[in-house]
Parts: structure tokens; C-alpha cells; sequence
């Protein structure tokens, strides 16, 4: 069952803690790009072809084309269940209501009289997103990629997923439908780094997009390290995490069943509890006892990645303590379960996602919150950001300097080029006043 790991003692502190004592999943994409570079050069050279011979050996069927037909995408949502038909409307609801209020706006700063700049917010104008089909088939990352990327304003979205043998060599249906339900009519069967590829070099069926986003396995993200460039990308999404932060005041069952939510997902996803009381810590271990073993999926994954050593529950002397843990941790997602746990949210400065007190668990955010569920994981909390209506966005400097702005400044201009030995730089402000710089007598 879950370990214990005891920062008590003053440690955290007075900041001389041993970070690398926290649990962390260790992956090792590195490994997996040499397996994946071969079938990524294969597909760039022999396109579909490719694709169909990787769909008959990785997922053992036989399709003739990989570009998924309209009507079964619209076949999947006739013959989707009219609640989860419903759930996930909800679900996109939500997500649109929130997504497109981070929707930026032009700025134009005065720098001087005449002379302006102005950051022109652009849409991504091709998007592939990968959506896994393997041990999980979640219609709801499909909502999560999907609304920011229109909401951005993109005008062209491509899904891509596993062909499934147990479906005819289509996609999961429910991923069908929620293609469906969002409006979104390019579907691609192909799973795995060679998804990957397909978007960044295109084939005959699927042009090429500037942009790859969604989850996916280690080939996935080898995928990803390896043709970034090339293509730009999300995020190397690891396994999901969930860190709670508690105090006495906390409901040790419900603190037991948001750790097991997570853990659902992956053996080696990482469930963590932060907690200054020890008698939490007790009871939250019997509830685990008591609610793992019953789960559905505790043999295949919950029980594996609770004993993993990627989970623990960390005992530290106080919440300031704790705050320390959970910012050096950057967990995913924090759940803040203690008293005033507004104020202790507002603290945090590492996560993906924070979820404030008893009524705000991780599976809201999954599916209904209206955040987003597609957040940083493997500590990279601490320099980047869950996917949001600006993971679709650029931002492009337009400048704009009249002739009296720009004369202004010329003998600056000049002055550091020189400073940098780049004379032509301070030459091309000086042809256009006869090369004589402003303001300068020589
Ligand atoms: N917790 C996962 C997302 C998810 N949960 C999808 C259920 N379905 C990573 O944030
Ligand atoms: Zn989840």
C-alpha cells in the first residue's frame, strides 16, 4: 500500500529539504525515440501506405483507407447513449462558457508620439489532435483539446486515433461522437508516434498541421520530442497526478477516493497527500485499505500506482510546510482540503490545476468544471500551463514608427550597434536621413 515519506523536523523550513525524497514516475522517452524514428521516416516517405501497415501491426487490423468516412462519424453519435450524450454536452458547455473568456485582446502601446506596438493575437491555422485508444478512451480530452483550439479561432481541426479492431478499424465510436458533437468532420485512424508523424509531415489523405496537441503513451511522446520543430506541440504529457494538501479538518474518505480517482488512470500514476496531522494520515491509509482493493480497476492500476513509488503520504510540521512540499512538488492537480482553504489556494505557486476545498475534486475538473483537464505534469507545474485558448494563439509584434519617432531615436540605435560591431544595423536607420544620424553633429 502507500508509503510514508516524514519531512518533519524543521527541513522544509528552512528550505534544506532533499527534493529528489519526493515520489516522482520516472519515464524514459529518451529510450523510446530510436524505436519511434523509423516508423516516423517511414511515414513521411510512404504517407498512408505506411500508416495502414503500422494499423495492421500495432493494432492488428486491416484498413484500407485512414481518413474515417462521414457517416461514421455521424453513424457514432445516432448510436451514442442519450446520457452521455447529454454529460458531454454539459461538459463542452462548461469548457466553451470559461475557454472563451482567456480569448485576448489586440494591445497597442504608445511607445512615443508616432510610434507604436502593437501584439496581434493570431489562431494556429492547422491543429492535429491525438486522441489515445489504447487503455484509455476519453471522449472528454477530445472536449478539452478541441474548444480551446475553436475557441482560439482555428480554422482547421484534425483528430487522430487508434483504429480499433473491436470497431471495424475505426476509432473508438464515443470519440467519434464527441468529434461529432463539437462539429469537428476530419478524423484520422492512426494511433501511436505514427499519428504523430502523419500531422507533422502530412500524407495524400491528411495535410500537414503547425500544431499537435492531446495525451497519448510513451510513443507518443517520443513522437513529440522528435519532430518538434518540425511541427509544434503541446505539452510531453506524463502520467496524471493528484497531490492533496489536508489538514485535520478534512473528510479522510473523501481525501481517500480523489487519490483513487487518479490513480485510476495508470500504474504509475501518482497519488500524494501533504498533511501536517498524523491522525489524517492514519485514518486516510484505512480508507485506502478499505476503498482500493474494491474498486473496479484497483488490480490493473489503482493498487500498482498507490504502491508505486511515485505515491506517498508526506507528513510535514505545518501547512507552511506543506505549501513548501505541494510548490516544490508541482503537482498536476492540488486539491487544497483544510481550513480556510481559499486563502491557503491563493499561496500556491506550482500547479497545474488547484481545486479549492470539500466541493471542488480533481473528477469535476476532469469532465464539468470548465477548466481544462490537459494540465502539466512531471513538475513541469513550475514553468508552464495547462492547454488554454492561448496554447493556439500567436502573438505577433507589428511595429510602427513614423519618420519623427524613428529620428528620435536613430543615434541610440546607432550607438548600440556599434557597441555590437554591427555597423550596417545603424546604417540602415541612417540611409534614410542622408546618413546623417539626428540630433549628432557628426
Ligand atoms: N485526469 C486526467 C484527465 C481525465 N480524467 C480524462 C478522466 N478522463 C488528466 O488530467
Ligand atoms: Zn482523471
Amino acid at each position: 500500500m502507500i508509503s510514508r515519506i516524514d519531512l518533519r523536523g524543521g527541513a522544509v523550513t528552512d528550505g534544506t529539504f532533499d527534493r529528489d525524497l519526493l515520489p516522482r514516475a520516472e519515464l524514459d522517452v529518451e529510450a523510446a525515440l530510436e524505436k519511434v524514428r523509423p516508423i516516423c521516416e517511414d511515414v513521411h516517405h510512404r504517407g498512408t501506405a505506411a500508416l495502414i501497415d503500422y494499423a495492421e501491426k500495432f493494432d492488428g487490423v486491416t484498413i484500407e483507407r485512414v481518413r474515417v468516412a462521414p457517416e461514421a462519424i455521424e453513424r457514432a453519435l445516432a448510436e451514442l447513449d442519450p446520457a452521455v450524450r447529454a454529460a458531454l454536452e454539459e461538459s463542452i458547455r462548461r469548457a466553451r462558457i470559461v475557454h472563451r473568456e482567456q480569448r485576448r485582446t489586440d494591445t497597442t502601446v504608445t511607445v512615443v508620439p508616432g510610434g507604436t506596438v502593437t501584439e496581434r493575437w493570431v489562431p494556429v491555422e492547422r491543429v492535429g489532435l491525438y486522441v489515445p485508444g489504447g487503455r484509455a478512451v476519453y471522449p472528454s480530452s477530445v472536449v478539452m483539446n478541441v474548444v480551446p483550439a475553436q475557441e482560439a479561432g482555428v480554422s482547421s481541426l484534425a483528430v487522430s486515433s487508434p483504429p480499433q479492431a473491436d470497431f471495424g478499424g475505426l476509432p473508438h465510436p464515443t470519440i467519434l461522437a464527441a468529434c461529432a458533437l463539437l462539429g469537428v468532420d476530419e478524423v484520422y485512424a492512426a494511433g501511436g508516434a505514427q499519428a504523430i508523424a502523419m500531422f507533422a509531415y502530412g500524407t495524400e489523405e491528411c495535410r500537414p498541421a503547425q500544431l499537435v496537441t492531446g495525451p497519448g503513451n510513451i510513443w507518443v511522446a517520443a513522437a513529440k520530442r522528435l519532430l518538434k520543430g518540425r511541427i509544434g506541440i503541446d505539452a510531453e504529457a506524463g502520467p496524471t497526478e493528484i497531490a492533496v494538501l489536508a489538514d485535520d479538518t478534512a473528510d479522510p474518505a473523501h481525501v481517500a477516493a480523489d487519490l483513487i480517482s487518479q490513480a485510476e488512470h495508470d500504474p504509475l500514476a501518482a497519488a500524494v497527500l501533504v498533511t501536517p496531522s498524523e491522525a489524517l494520515a492514519a485514518a486516510v491509509e484505512e480508507e485506502l485499505k478499505v476503498q482500493a482493493p474494491a474498486a473496479k480497476h484497483a488490480e490493473e492500476r489503482i493498487l500498482p500506482a498507490l504502491a508505486g513509488r511515485q505515491s506517498a503520504i508526506v507528513l510535514v510540521d505545518d501547512l507552511d510546510a506543506g505549501l513548501a512540499v505541494v510548490d516544490a512538488y508541482a503537482a498536476e492537480h492540488l486539491e487544497i482540503q483544510t481550513a480556510d482553504a481559499s486563502a491557503v489556494a491563493a499561496r500556491v505557486r506550482n500547479a497545474g490545476a488547484v481545486f479549492v476545498g470539500p466541493y471542488a475534486p480533481v473528477s469535476l475538473g476532469d469532465y464539468c468544471a470548465g477548466s481544462n483537464h490537459v494540465l502539466p505534469t512531471g513538475g513541469c507545474a513550475c514553468h508552464s500551463s495547462g492547454l488554454s485558448v492561448q496554447s493556439f494563439l500567436r502573438g505577433i509584434h507589428v511595429v510602427d514608427y513614423s519618420r519623427d519617432a524613428l529620428a528620435e531615436v536613430t543615434h541610440h540605435v546607432v550607438t548600440l550597434a556599434e557597441a555590437e560591431d554591427l555597423p550596417a544595423h545603424g546604417a540602415a536607420l541612417k540611409a534614410r536621413f542622408g546618413w546623417k544620424v539626428p540630433g549628432q553633429s557628426k
